[in-house]
């Protein structure tokens, strides 16, 4: 019955991760998840670049069958200027991954920024770091750093109280620190800004409100997912992080409601998702183990870790088996998943804290080894626990 075990990866950023390939073979995952980091948004990952790089993690006893990130280009997020040629783009990345044996690709519709945080290394009271994100503090660079048009709307007036409060504490190092850590791009967002170009850019989405971004993401879907169905790849949607708009951007993959909107508007099976309990854990509206019980066949990858919700929409990243997603729950959720359907679904330990040796090594925010490989071992030894006890495993 060990296949239907969840298959063990790790995202991986490519030969320059900091993070080797033979040290995430030694934390027990089987595969990597990677992208081609370094071709252009909006280009064709061609076959023998996918081939190449397939062939490199081979050569260090992994696989490589799920891609983070196939990104999608603004101009088919905006349902604009090149729309065709980048969805014939996107179509010929497909077409290669599958002949190179992919079979799952991840990902976000989210307009301009990935995910985002305001704290890469706050520290926690044994001393590891972890990730975090205050409302008030992006509310405090909007309305004070960014300055964008109309900001003020977004806001409750207790809110931009707030906001000025904390930024009249924030010195100009900590201001520069923080247009960075929003701006910069965190690893895997394909894209950074800085204010000036950010600014430039929201402006793009002056006519995008949240039923024409669903509506452009139903056209993306519909032009690239009958491929994708031939191709048998399952092309699977990464949620809003954190899931709802910021900087008043719409945000659309934030809530089951927006996720089963999808699949009932594009039914092809190759749509699917990436469940991140990091992302939908943010909103206490998201019932994570329900989800996995009613999405079910639709999910392709797992993103497995918790957030801890704090006051006034701030959230940080606590141990994969605290916090408020209530793992052992969407464990039990997802083997009973695997189970039904007699499949072995690829997840990855999401994130993980900068902890032991970590400390003192340059690492991408949210990727260390050790946090993550901490991770890895606690939600693979919940799975055995959960299978075990259910009768799965001997
Ligand atoms: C963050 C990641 C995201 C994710 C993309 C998927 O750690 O989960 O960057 O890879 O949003 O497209």
């Amino acid at each position: 019955m060990t296949s239907v075990l969840m298959t063990q990866t790790m995202r991986w950023f490519g030969p320059n991760d900091p993070v080797r390939l033979d040290s995430i073979r030694q934390s027990g995952a089987t595969e990597v998840v990677t992208a081609l980091h370094e071709v252009p948004n909006g280009e064709v990952w061609t076959r023998e670049a996918i081939a190449a790089r397939k062939q490199m993690v081979r050569d260090a006893g992994l696989d490589w069958t799920v891609v983070e990130s196939l990104p999608v280009d603004e101009g088919i997020k905006t349902r604009s200027g090149e729309w065709d040629r980048l969805i014939e783009a996107y179509r010929e990345s497909l077409r290669n991954l599958a002949a190179c044996g992919i079979r799952v690709v991840t990902y976000n519709f989210m307009p301009l920024l990935d995910w985002t945080r305001t704290d890469l290394a706050w520290e926690l009271p044994d001393g590891s770091r972890a990730l975090r994100y205050e409302a008030i503090v992006v509310a405090a660079y909007d309305l004070f750093m960014l300055q964008r048009p109309g900001a003020e709307q977004s806001y409750a007036p207790a809110v931009r109280d707030a906001a000025a409060a904390r930024f009249a504490c924030m010195d100009t190092a900590a201001r520069a620190d923080l247009e960075r850590t929003i701006l910069a791009g965190l690893p895997g967002s394909e894209e950074g800004f800085t204010s000036a170009a950010f600014l430039e850019a929201i402006g793009r989405y002056d006519a995008i409100d949240a039923a024409r971004l669903r509506d452009n993401h139903v056209a993306f879907l519909e032009a690239v997912c009958p491929l994708a169905d031939e191709l048998g790849i399952a092309l699977v949607v990464h949620p809003d992080d954190p899931p709802f708009p910021i900087f008043g951007l719409p945000r659309v993959v934030s809530t089951e409601a927006d996720v089963t909107d999808l699949f009932t508007r594009v039914p092809n099976v190759s749509n699917g998702l990436c469940l991140c309990t990091g992302s939908f854990g943010v909103r206490a509206d998201n019932d994570l183990p329900g989800m996995v019980d009613r999405l079910g066949s639709r999910i392709g990858f797992l993103h497995l870790r918790s957030v801890q919700r704090e006051a006034d929409g701030a959230f940080h990243e606590a141990d994969h088996l605290e916090g408020d997603a209530g793992m052992a729950a969407v464990m039990a959720a997802v083997h009973r998943l695997s189970v039904r359907e007699g499949r072995s679904i690829p997840m990855r330990p999401d994130h993980g804290h900068q902890m032991l040796d970590d400390l003192t090594r340059t690492t991408n925010p949210g990727y260390s080894l050790l946090g993550r490989m901490r991770g890895l071992a606690e939600l693979r030894g919940l799975e055995r626990g959960i299978a075990f006890a259910a009768g799965a495993l001997a």
